[in-house]
């Protein structure tokens, strides 16, 4: 999905800064645990009761796929994660410039239960499940992974949707200090997205805080992010700050960028083409050759009703 090329001057610049600045917060934070820790016992950084959450033997989870797992090292090294760089292997190299402490999401709009939330407080441990699902890039490669979380819908429900609520938006971080591909004008930032209310409700549609049996590498989103194993990749949106129910279809980061490219919906589909590559077909990462591309990314049993009546080549 790249539309321009960074220059390396542009690369170099960037990594100064961002890097002294992360290190005063993380030495402030420090210094603010070690406090903490030494005024009350057993006081945590959120960090590491973000870790905390994660069950050392979760639920396997009905939904995941009995398909091989990609390598672990792949999908931790190989991402799309503009905030990062543009690059794949920029998130990896510059995960440590994503401040995930503290991190809190506000709930706003439609709902009974508007707030600001720490992760904790959204996402009990007990819910927390693996699932093992396909994920379709828009770039025609696709991954097998096993990731930790709970239905979004559940954590919705608890916030009491009001019947205004027809969509829900979700935002990333904003954060162009210390993200250095905020500091250019790739996209419109804040990376933005969103699904209308029966698709955030959908079971399949994962509130995600691990993957491979532990919490979230910053570079796939972490704190928080979501999982939407029938759409391509970029609808999956990482470590996100807001959530917001409302009433119209809201503006998502692709959409805004190149409307005619990447649709609200973004099904995965391989008989709708992206304007300037097919796909029908798809490389598995780790794997020779390609693999046909399967309507709704193999789901389409669980979701297609949500779609019934609709012209899927209008609304792609
Ligand atoms: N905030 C944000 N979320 C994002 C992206 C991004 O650039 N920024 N990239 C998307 C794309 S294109 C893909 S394919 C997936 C990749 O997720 P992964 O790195 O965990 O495999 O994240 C999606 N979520
Ligand atoms: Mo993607």
């Amino acid at each position: 999905m790249l539309i321009r090329t960074p220059r390396a001057s542009d690369e170099k610049e960037f990594a100064v800064t961002p890097r002294k600045l992360y290190q005063q917060r993380r030495q402030f934070m420090k210094q603010c645990a070690a406090g903490a820790a030494w005024a009350t016992a057993g006081w945590l950084l959120p960090s590491e009761s973000s870790a905390s959450l994660i069950p050392s033997n979760p639920k396997r989870s009905p939904y995941s796929t009995t398909e091989e797992w990609t390598d672990k090292q792949a999908a931790t090294h190989y991402n799309n994660f503009y905030e990062l760089g543009y690059g794949k292997t920029d998130p990896s190299r510059r995960a440590h410039m994503l401040i995930t402490e503290p991190w809190t999401v506000t709930v706003e709009g439609h709902c009974e239960k508007p707030g600001t939330y720490s992760v904790e407080d959204l996402i009990r441990s007990e819910e927390i499940e693996e699932r093992i699902y396909r994920l379709r890039c828009v770039e025609a490669w696709s991954m097998v992974i096993p990731w930790l979380g709970v239905s979004l819908g559940s954590v919705l429900k608890r916030l009491q949707p009001t019947s205004q609520a027809r969509y829900v938006a979700f935002q990333t971080i904003m954060d162009p200090e210390n993200l250095p591909g905020q500091r250019r004008d790739v996209l419109d930032w804040p990376y933005v997205e969103g699904l209308r209310i029966d698709e955030a409700m959908h079971p399949l549609t994962l509130l995600t805080v691990g993957m491979y049996g532990k919490v979230l590498p910053n570079q796939n989103g972490a704190p928080i992010r979501i999982v939407v194993p029938w759409k391509y990749g970029f609808k999956s949106i990482k470590s996100i700050v807001r959530i917001r129910f409302v009433e119209e279809q809201p503006p998502t980061a692709w959409n805004r960028a190149t409307p005619h490219e990447y649709g609200f919906y973004s099904n995965v589909n391989p008989t709708v083409r992206h304007p300037r590559w097919s796909q029908r077909r798809e490389r598995r990462i780790g794997e020779f050759g390609k693999r046909p591309t399967l309507m709704f990314n193999g789901y389409e049993e669980e979701v297609a009703s949500l779609y019934a009546g609709m012209d899927l080549s209008k609304y792609f």
